[in-house]
């Protein structure tokens, strides 16, 4: 089942900016609420329990203790989702329950010979890494600040509809998935150092090479929690008075992209906006005020 779903998601990532792609345009956030549906799906089977639903990692959680996220306990705990792993390259093996019953990194590539990164192992099992908290350029998951952000920005995209060339300031899917037009690291340039991205290089290790990041049961976390980002907004474009039957609170969702999803020709984006018709709800959603 990991494997089934790693596979999928590895054939997301892009290797240079394809708009319909799953990362760096309009499809960003459709795309990944497909995919955290299927496993929750395929979890909700495997445990022969209907009711599964995946939880969500409230960024916030980070902050309970005051501005200075540490290691984001309790989240990091060997009892929950496993240790954070240590900055030295040699000791970022992840501790706990979840190693413990035998959790093993394996993410395969079978069946996708479109491109092989280096951060995706074939058939190679080894233990998970992070390294939470150990690059400069991510102090900590976004904060509650920057969090209520997304409510300013009304549009749900703008051209070109990447990730560079958009602007931040207008665009929901550019903000919220993590890329700042005045970012001139590197890194930032390229991997996003705002929201979404930042909770992945927060994290690290395996979260932060894209292709190889659900190897870390954190990625479904980070992303439900991305998804009700999403779903927060949507409501309060709704409550803005935003077209529910057609857009779901996501004005200047452009045209061409509410077509297939990238690697799922049969599924529609414009299909997932609605997530309550989905058959989920969330239990607390950040609101603008
Ligand atoms: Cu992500």
């Amino acid at each position: 089942m990991e494997a089934h779903a790693n596979a999928f998601l590895s054939m997301g990532t892009p290797v240079e900016s394809m708009h319909s792609m799953s990362h760096m345009g309009p499809q960003f956030l459709p795309w990944h609420r497909y995919v955290l549906l299927r496993i929750e799906a395929d979890i909700a089977e495997e445990l022969g329990d209907p009711e599964f639903s995946l939880p969500y990692w409230d960024w916030q959680d980070c902050y309970k203790d005051g501005a200075d996220p540490g290691l984001c306990a309790p989240i990091f705990e060997r009892e929950f989702l496993g240790t954070p792993g240590t900055c030295d390259d040699d000791k970022r093996g992840v501790e706990g329950y979840l190693t413990d019953a035998g959790f093993r990194v394996n993410l395969t590539t079978k069946g996708n010979n479109m491109f092989v990164p280096s951060a995706i192992v074939c058939d190679k099992p080894r233990a998970l890494h992070r390294q939470v908290g150990c690059e400069d350029l991510v102090p900590g998951p976004a904060t509650a600040e920057e969090e209520r952000a997304i409510f300013t920005r009304s549009v749900y995209d703008a051209a070109p509809y990447d990730h560079c060339r958009t602007e931040e300031d207008v665009s929901f899917r550019q903000y919220l998935e993590g890329y700042d037009n005045d970012d001139t690291n590197m890194t930032c340039v390229a991997a996003g150092c705002a929201m979404h991205s930042r909770g992945h290089i927060y994290i690290g290790a395996d979260m932060y090479e894209s292709s190889g990041s659900p190897n870390d049961p954190m990625f479904f976390l980070h992303h439900a929690n991305v998804d009700r980002l999403w779903a927060a907004w949507q409501e309060a474009n709704l409550a803005k008075g935003g077209d529910a039957t057609t857009d779901h609170g996501n004005p200047g969702y452009p045209d061409p992209y509410r077509g297939s999803l990238f690697v799922w020709p049969d599924v529609k984006a414009a299909e997932l906006f609605d997530y309550k018709a989905l058959g989920y709800e969330y239990d607390a959603l950040p609101t603008p005020g």
